[in-house]
Parts: C-alpha cells; structure tokens; sequence
C-alpha cells in the first residue's frame, strides 16, 4: 500500500516549494519503477496559482502530515463470510487461502465479529464430549463467532491505535470504512516491523518547516538551497544541498546530469519558481548558475522571462483583500536556531504602502501569535519589489533584530534599503547573533 513515495516542500508552500514538487516528481517517475507523488503541506498562494495555471498543470494534492494510517498497513480486500456460513466451509477457506482468520459480515458489509483457528479449535474441544467434530463443522459462523473484536477506521494513525490493537484479545483488529463497512484486516504480521512512508524533501531541511510526522518516516533525499537544518536520517541519503537562487534551480541541473528532456509545462513552472525565488534575478542570492537556468528554461517554454515574472509580480502582489492572520502567514517560516524560536514571514509586493496602512492590525496578529505559539521573536519583511527594500516590523525580542541588522527599530519597525533575501538578508545575520 505504500507504494508512493511523497515528494514536498515546506509548511506554507511557495512557488519554489511546490513547482519544484511538481518537476522532480516527474523526472524520479521518469527514471524509477518506483511511483513518486508530489505532494503539499498547505493551500497554495496566489503566484504559485498563477503559476500553475499558465501551464495548466494541476496543485499537487494536500496531506496534513506524513504519519501511516491505518489503510496504508492493512491487508485489503479480506476475504469474508456471512453470518449463516458453516463452521465446515470456514475452515475449508482457512486451508484454501491459508488464513488464520475471517471476518463475519452482514449483507451490507457491516462487520459482525470474526472466526478464528482459535475459536473452530475451542468449541471443537468443547464439543468433544457430544458427538465429533461433525457437530461443530455443521454449526453457523454467528454462533462460535468472537463479537468482541477490535474495530478499527481505516483514517486512524497507525502509532496511536497500535498499542490498543495489540492488547485486544486477538491482537487484531478488522478495518472498517466511514460506513462502518469491512475494508480490510490488520494482523500482527501487519504490525511487525510496519513500513515507514518514503519521503523525499525538497527545498527545506529544518524539522519545524517539515511535515508532521517527519520523524516516523523514512527520508530517501533532500534537495535544498538553504542553511543545513536539524533533519536527520539513520541511513546515509542523497543530499543535494547548494547555495543556488531556488531549489528549481538545482531540479533543472538534475534533469540535464540524468539527461532527462524537460516538457515545455514543467519548465515553464520550474521558470515561475526561479523568478519568484530570486525576485527576478534582483535578490542578493541569485547566482550565475541560477542566470544560466532562467534563459535554458525560458527558451524551452518559449516566453519571454522578463515579461512573465513581471507579470507574475503584476497579477500577485495585490494582497489588500488578505486578512491580517492570512498576511502574516501567506509566507511563514519558523526557524529554531539553537533553541531559539524565531518566526520569519515574508510580503514580497510591488506596492508595500497599502500593507502598512495596516501595521496596527498586522502587529495585533504577530503579537498573538508570538504568545500563542511560544516565539522569542517574530520579524515580518514587507519587501517592496520596486523600491527594492524591506520594511521590517518586529515583535518579542527585538534587541536581537537591532543587533542582527545594525539598525535602531522605531515604533518595531525600520526600513531596510537593499534587503530582499530573508534567507541571506535576515535569516543568516539573526543566526550569527543567536549562535
Ligand atoms: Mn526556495
């Protein structure tokens, strides 16, 4: 069942995250057996929307987190018997399919309870005394079945059902769909060493911008751009880690080392995110390289990419209808340096005036999440893509950001001309301080 193996970008994705999702998943498809699946931590913000859309490919589909359900670890398709089936003809399907155990249903499919080797062989020795074995093979599954069985839905996490599922009495348990019908069986053959969900990671590397459940599932690569951060594997992986402008960026490089054609959608997207990572080419992290890319791929998509990331800017950056909470969160990114719980959001707008008319409302926001959710220090970057700066507003431990950026904040806030780069610009400078 766990076939596919998840690829994904960070917690609030953006268009680097997703689209280079989008590209990889379709070379690793191209080149493996295996079957990969792109894949989203979030709902996809308005560029990387635009982005998509342009090349008409659809958003990778949303998971809440990493962790086996249940249905990724069941055997399906069980066989089963009514509850009217002789005891004689369950046991010619134990033999026949070589099972230990059938689940009894009804006619709707609604499991009843289950008969086992355990309970044929017990009310065979119960049965001793009467005639022969005769008396118990003519007897229907509803009488010597077990009803007291574990019942599982097939959503459940496996890691919190497991320890419930092998203490019943069986150490078993049928699975059962939302309508309650018998979808499958869990065993302890199932839960003997369960599969762990393959995941490659693309474009972070820190557990806090990870999926949830990251630590019960099996990394197989990480491709990144940004500081090493604390995911860790127990087996030695593919890491692919450099200081390029986006992780689509190093996703082009590895069709051309595979020699793998790059469809005309896919660069165009892979494009997309280049631009938006690098603010088209302007950002202090944009490299030769990242230059290089931006013209192979614009060739391939036959657009002109100045135009379409200006565009892209254009059509994206009108965020006056955003609430406060959705501003500060459409570009989120917490970070734990050394312990330190810092939280990094980011605007990237062509006109920063009409988001700080709103500051009141935006500090109102960081100050409760800074509260809420346990942060030292929480920094927004309103950067204004024309004026090429950001204008900072911070919460929480402030002196740390004055130290970081030499600056004085008035009123939590200070424009910083030249800043575009929350990685290079922000997020490195407030590592040093803190480290
Ligand atoms: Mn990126």
């Amino acid at each position: 069942m766990l076939k596919k193996t998840y690829i994904l970008g960070h917690k609030n994705p953006d268009t680097d995250s997703i689209c280079s999702s989008i590209a990889y998943a379709y070379l690793k498809n191209k080149l493996d057996k295996l079957e990969y699946e792109a894949v989203c931590l979030g709902d996809l913000n308005q560029e990387t929307q635009f982005v998509l859309d342009m090349f008409n490919l659809p958003a990778p589909r949303k998971i809440d987190h990493v962790k086996i359900r249940i249905k990724d670890i069941m055997t399906p398709g069980v066989i089963s018997v009514k509850p009217d089936t002789l005891v004689r003809d369950i046991g010619i399907l134990m033999y026949e399919h070589n099972i230990r155990s059938v689940p009894v249903v009804d006619e709707h499919n609604i499991a009843l309870g289950v008969v086992t080797e355990r309970e044929i062989a017990y009310n065979y020795i119960k049965n001793l005394n009467l005639e022969d074995f005769k008396t118990v093979a003519s007897q229907e599954a509803s009488v010597i079945m077990e009803n007291n069985i574990f019942i599982v839905d097939e959503e459940e996490i496996l890691s919190e059902t497991i320890e419930d599922i092998l203490k019943s009495p069986h150490k078993e348990a049928l699975v059962v769909d939302k309508s309650n019908r018998l979808v499958g069986i869990v065993t302890r053959t199932n839960l003997v060493n369960p599969e762990k969900r393959r995941v490659i990671i693309l474009d972070h590397s820190e557990i806090s911008q990870s999926a949830d459940g990251i630590k019960e599932a099996s990394i197989i690569e990480i491709i990144d751009h940004h500081h090493l951060g604390d995911l860790q594997t127990p087996e030695p992986i593919l890491v692919i880690s450099k200081p390029v402008g986006s992780t689509s960026t190093i996703i082009t490089e590895r069709f051309n080392e595979l020699r793998v054609d790059i469809p005309r959608d896919i660069a165009g997207i892979l494009l997309g995110a280049v631009l938006s990572d690098t603010v088209l080419l302007k950002s202090p992290t944009a490299t030769q390289k990242d230059k290089e890319i931006v013209e192979r791929l614009s060739k391939i998509a036959g657009i002109d990419w100045f135009e379409f990331g200006a565009r892209m800017y254009d059509e994206c950056s009108d965020v006056s209808s955003l609430s406060a909470t959705d501003l500060l969160n459409s570009d989120f990114k917490v970070y734990n340096f050394s312990d330190v719980k810092i939280g990094i959001g980011q605007i990237e707008t062509t006109n920063s005036k009409g988001i700080l008319r709103r500051k009141n409302e935006i500090f109102d926001e960081m100050n409760k999440e800074l509260k809420d959710k346990d942060f030292e220090l929480i920094v927004l970057m309103i950067t204004d893509i024309i004026r090429e700066g950001t204008e900072l507003l911070a919460v929480g431990k402030t002196k740390l950001a004055e130290k970081a950026f030499n600056c004085e904040l008035v009123d939590n806030s200070v424009f910083l001309p030249g800043v575009i780069s929350r990685k290079k610009q922000i997020a490195a400078p407030l590592f040093k301080v803190i480290g």
